[in-house]
Order: C-alpha cells, then sequence, then structure tokens
C-alpha cells in the first residue's frame, strides 16, 4: 500500500505497535524518552499529519500556531493535562487519550501503595538489606496501621476510583467518596461507596486515595489545611497527578506525624521530588508507574496507535477513534 501519512511517536514504544502503525503510515519513532521542548514539538508536529505523544509533551497553542497539516494528537495516557484541548479544538485537531484499559491495574498499584505505606513494607526492607536484622526483633518493632475493616476514603470517583472501591469489599472496608458529582445509585451500591462532603471524607476517612484529575481548580487539592483534617494514623495515597498535592505540605505532615504515612506515585514537578520527601521512611515513593504493567502499557500502547489511525481513516476502527477528547474537532480541518 502507497503511505500518505506520516505520523511521529514521541518516545521509544513497543516494536509490535510501531510495526502495526508502519503498515500504514511512514513512522517517525523517537528513540529516547526525554522531555520535548515547545520548539522543538512546533517543528517535529509540523512534519507530520498525526503524533503519540507522552504525557510529558505540553501540547498547546503556541505548539500548533499556524500548523495547517497536523490531524489528530493520540496521548499515551489517559489523563490529558498536558493537552489543551480548547486549543486542539479551535485547530480542528483530534485529541484522544487511553482511557479504561489502565483502570485495573492503576487500581491494584494503589492498593500496592497504600498496604505498602500501611505496613511499612519499603523501609522494613531497607532495614532488611542494610544489615541490621541480627539479633532478636522487639515485639513492638515494626508496627505499621492496619489497612483491612477500615473506612477508605477516594477523592474522586472515576473509572479507576470505582476500581479501587470496589477492592475494598475484599479487606472488609466501607467506602467514602467524594466527587464533583455523585454517582448513579447502582454504581454507588456496586462500590459499596457513600457520597460525602469532602470536609468530611478527609476527616471520616481511615485511609485516603487521591484519583482526581489534574486541572487549575484541583491544584493543591490536598495542602496545609486539608492535612490538618485527616486523622494522624491515616495514609494518603496519591496515583492521580502530582501537584494535587501540596507536596512541602504533605512533607511536613508526614514529618510531624500529623499523617501516618503515604504512598505517592505522582510528584509535583516530576521528575523532580521534593527533597523533604525523598528523607522521610514514613513515604513510599514510586515514579509514576501505577499503570506500568507488560500487559497495562502494551494495550495502552495499542489504543493510542489505534486512535491515531482510525483518525487518519485506517484499520478497522477507520474514521471511529475509541476515545477521542474533542470529537467537535473532527471535520474543522
Ligand atoms: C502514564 C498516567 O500514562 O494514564 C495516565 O494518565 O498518568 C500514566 O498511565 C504513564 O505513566 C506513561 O507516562
Amino acid at each position: 500500500m502507497s503511505k500518505s501519512h506520516s505520523v511521529w511517536v514521541s518516545r521509544p514504544l513497543f516494536p509490535e505497535v510501531l510495526a502495526h502503525l508502519a503498515q500504514y503510515v511512514h513512522v517517525h519513532a523517537e528513540t529516547e524518552d526525554r522531555k520535548h521542548s515547545s520548539a522543538e514539538l512546533r517543528e517535529k508536529l509540523a512534519a507530520v499529519d498525526g503524533a503519540i505523544v507522552a504525557l510529558s509533551d505540553r501540547i498547546d497553542g503556541n505548539v500548533i500556531a499556524g500548523n495547517q497539516r497536523l490531524r489528530v494528537v493520540s496521548n499515551l495516557a489517559v489523563g490529558y493535562n498536558n493537552f489543551d484541548v480548547p486549543a486542539l479544538t479551535a485547530a480542528g485537531i483530534l485529541a484522544t487519550n487511553t482511557p479504561d484499559v489502565l483502570n485495573e491495574t492503576t487500581a491494584d498499584y494503589a492498593w500496592a501503595l497504600l498496604l505498602a505505606a500501611a505496613r511499612r513494607v519499603s523501609s522494613a526492607e531497607r532495614w532488611l538489606r542494610a544489615g541490621h536484622w541480627r539479633g532478636g526483633m522487639r515485639f513492638d518493632d515494626w508496627l505499621g496501621v492496619d489497612v483491612h475493616g477500615k473506612t477508605l476514603g477516594i477523592l474522586g470517583m472515576g473509572r479507576i476510583g470505582q476500581a479501587i472501591a470496589r477492592r475494598a469489599c475484599g479487606f472488609g472496608m466501607p467506602v467514602l467518596y467524594h466527587n464533583r458529582s455523585r454517582l448513579p445509585q447502582t454504581v454507588e451500591h456496586d462500590c459499596c461507596a457513600t457520597w460525602v462532603e469532602k470536609s468530611e471524607l478527609l476527616k471520616r476517612a481511615d485511609h485516603l486515595m487521591l484519583v482526581l484529575p489534574y486541572s487549575a481548580q484541583n491544584h493543591h487539592a490536598i495542602g496545609a489545611a486539608e492535612l490538618a483534617l485527616m486523622k494522624s494514623t491515616a495514609v494518603l495515597v496519591n496515583i492521580a497527578r502530582g501537584g494535587i498535592v501540596d507536596d512541602a505540605a504533605l512533607a511536613v505532615a508526614l514529618r510531624e506525624g500529623r499523617v501516618a504515612a503515604a504512598g505517592l506515585d505522582v510528584f509535583e514537578g516530576e521528575p523532580a521530588v521534593h527533597p523533604a520527601l525523598r528523607e522521610l521512611d514514613n513515604a513510599v515513593l514510586s515514579p509514576h508507574i501505577a499503570s506500568a504493567s507488560a500487559d497495562t502499557r502494551r494495550a495502552m500502547a495499542q489504543l493510542a496507535a489505534d486512535n491515531l489511525l482510525a483518525a487518519l481513516g485506517y484499520g478497522p476502527d477507520a474514521g471511529h477513534p475509541r476515545s477521542p477528547l474533542n470529537p467537535e474537532a473532527w471535520g474543522k480541518h
């Protein structure tokens, strides 16, 4: 088949996904994972009909200004706070993301962080590896906080929040949640979850998971004032986005024992991590890997590729990308 479209893939991807793309379009794939500047993005995007981009690629009006060619940008993530969707829509460029395929894997990881932070898994391992486990150990050493039977709080009850909530039943945990809008009763019932005001959630949750999308309104949704409402025995888990938590305020609360522990997969300004958090033994830290299982990352890459191809008129979904963010951009070009 002669190929009439070119696409740019801004980070290395699974070879089989690149090979799938290459059946239909010319593919220019980066071989190194790194953040691209606005100038680089502008140049790369001017030369292609579509692109698969990473969360670190900020696609805003400046980057697409004057671009007459680009038809679609496919985000390799469900969250799309790196996109200026109104600017893309105004330019007639379709934006897509990768919802659903990562819900269960990300929910698993949220629980991994909660359990690890509550039961001090990382710090105990560091202690053991450092050779400190020589003689006996005191019966009251390494005491953590319980997870089972406690009340789980979830701030942000989208698809991932609901997948987290469904797992709580197995731990015998009632779930309280806060979301802008209440879920339908059938979904609340399925998740054993009860809607409460945010301040009530913070006060009543024994452990709190953050699953909010990032937006200007959600910036520092958890700051010093919110942390002050939480129980001192609570574990805070953030698998959502850096910037939702005021990391400096969290570090103070953790150091002073006003929050028992935290499990954090995302950070303000990542990959930089607030130095105070890195010093704390009661913080379990990981490098934004909640969706990183082999199956899920493959499924995300495949969905991002399928969305791109469909938007350019190829593949089984031709003309019908599965997860468009701004379908109203269609046909504006
Ligand atoms: C990232 C995520 O995509 O989907 C999201 O919104 O934050 C993650 O799944 C992943 O870490 C790749 O950058």
